[in-house]
């Protein structure tokens, strides 16, 4: 499957119209100083009304697959009660544009919009959101169950978690590690009853899973303390997730690291058995590895601030904030992250040996850098079509040596609003000009065309 994805935040604008109200983000991005220059995803780049044209433009780049996320706050405005109708539309349209073009829809439930009204009401430290969430996949199950076969309840919930009510560089911009912690476990729970909702409301043919950003954790050196900062930002980065929805357990590590936070007196004794049910795969997104030691060392790469995450001056590990994490030398993209394929071929390997059964999708993969539409009106981003070249080479081997992946999505369709850096970063393989929202495809565009066309990764351009 040769897909690429975006995020209904990302893409969608019309942000006021056929019922939609806000979500955390469009409270935050209208937050003076929380998002690079204050945008916002008013208008975005406009997919709401331009969908044909963007579904058009899949076709012509021979996608096979499209991920897209559902606007919570479209769907059910106030995160409670009925759908509204119009929202839902929306989706069906798309749906049925893309299965007219050969394209097979999947779709993610949360991609971080939650309705404003139920972060008023607690958020996701709150347990009620868990279930709202249950409710909400239901209602969208029920209304596109007969045309998608693939979904996704979360993705990437560490962001949503330690971003979100962590560090604070996301929506809604809380800075406190517990009330991370209690979001992650109701995200956990909000996952496993989201999963049984959807199996109640879909056929029996639909594949149900989840998104995760697993950190490649690495240590800087093999002493016991580095390898102790590793498996700290392990336990809080990849198994509070793992662990509970794929093991029915949180990692009894995890609970000790952060003992001087919480005592987890949250977590209900059913919800471990809830938060596991079967899913029918494993969604990896990938970006980049993580480097860390367990202190500051001079000369062995510069030292990231808030691991790499943002800035805002609050560390996004909760129990873990004293680990320090590092730029490794070498490649890096305009987000300042290093270029380092080896780090997705160990994850998915990794994932692989641990839990054998569970098919795997790589469901976002890519890379931003600073495009420029050149005097021809042609955009030229050989960096782009490097990174992507490296990492399919890394899937292949991956597949080689016994992974089961079974698709590719690229990160991203089009440029977007990349959260709080707005439009700033571009991870596009379609360039848009967001004055006149003007679409032109990158040439990794085209060089990722000639891979969905061929099965056959194109050679690098003057390799
Ligand atoms: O743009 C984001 C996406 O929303 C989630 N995963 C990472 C991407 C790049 O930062």
């Amino acid at each position: 499957m040769w897909g690429a994805a975006t995020a209904a935040y990302q893409i969608e604008g019309a942000a006021r119209e056929d019922g939609r109200t806000p979500s955390i983000w469009d409270t935050f991005s209208h937050t003076p100083g929380k998002v690079f220059e204050g945008h916002t995803g008013d208008v975005a780049v406009d997919h709401y009304h331009r969908f044909r044209e963007d579904v058009r433009l899949m076709k012509e780049l021979g996608l096979t697959a499209y991920r897209f996320s559902v606007s919570w706050p479209r769907v059910q405005p106030t995160g409670r009660g009925p759908a509204v109708q119009k929202g839902l539309d929306f989706y069906r349209a798309l749906v049925d544009e893309l299965l007219a073009a050969g394209i097979r829809p999947a779709v993610t439930l949360y991609h971080w919009d939650l309705p404003q009204e139920l972060e008023d009401a607690g958020g996701w430290p709150h347990r009620a959101t868990a279930e709202r969430f249950a409710a909400y996949a239901g209602l969208v199950g029920d209304a596109l169950g007969d045309r998608v076969d693939r979904w996704t309840t979360l993705n990437e919930p560490w962001c949503s978690a330690f971003l979100g009510y962590g560090s604070g560089v996301h929506a809604p911009g809380r800075t406190d590690p517990v009330a991370a912690l209690r979001a992650a476990h109701h995200l956990n729970l909000g996952h496993g009853l989201a999963v049984q909702a959807l199996r109640a409301a879909l056929p029996a043919r639909a594949e149900v899973g989840v998104s995760l950003n697993l950190h490649q954790v690495r240590p800087l050196t093999g002493t016991t303390e580095d390898l102790d900062a590793a498996r700290r930002i392990d336990a809080v980065g990849n198994r509070i997730w793992l662990g509970p929805m794929l093991e029915g357990a949180y990692p009894e590590d995890l609970a000790a690291d952060t003992a001087r936070l919480t005592d987890w007196s949250f977590v209900r004794p059913a919800d471990a058995a809830t938060a596991q049910q079967a899913l029918d795969f494993l969604g990896v997104n990938y970006y980049t590895p993580t480097l860390v030691s367990a202190v500051a060392r001079v000369g062995v790469g510069s030292v990231m601030a808030d691991g790499g995450h943002g800035g805002g001056g609050h560390s996004p590990w909760a129990g873990a904030d004293d680990v320090v994490f590092h730029q490794p030398p070498g490649e890096r993209t305009a987000m300042g992250w290093s270029v380092d394929a080896s780090g997705l071929y160990d994850l998915l390997m990794r994932m692989t040996r641990e839990y054998p059964d569970l098919p795997l999708y790589v469901t976002e993969n890519g890379a931003a850098y600073e495009d420029a539409v050149g005097p021809d009106g042609s955009v030229d981003d050989p960096e782009r079509v490097a990174y992507l070249h490296r990492h399919l080479e890394a899937v292949h081997r991956a597949v080689e040596s016994g992974a089961d992946v079974r698709g590719y999505f690229l990160w991203s369709l089009l440029d977007n609003f990349e959260w709080s850096y707005g439009y700033a970063k571009r991870f596009g393989a379609v360039h848009v000009d967001y004055a006149t929202q003007t679409r032109t495809p990158k040439a990794s565009a085209h060089w990722y065309a000639r891979l969905a066309r061929s099965g056959v990764l194109p050679d690098l351009p003057g390799a």
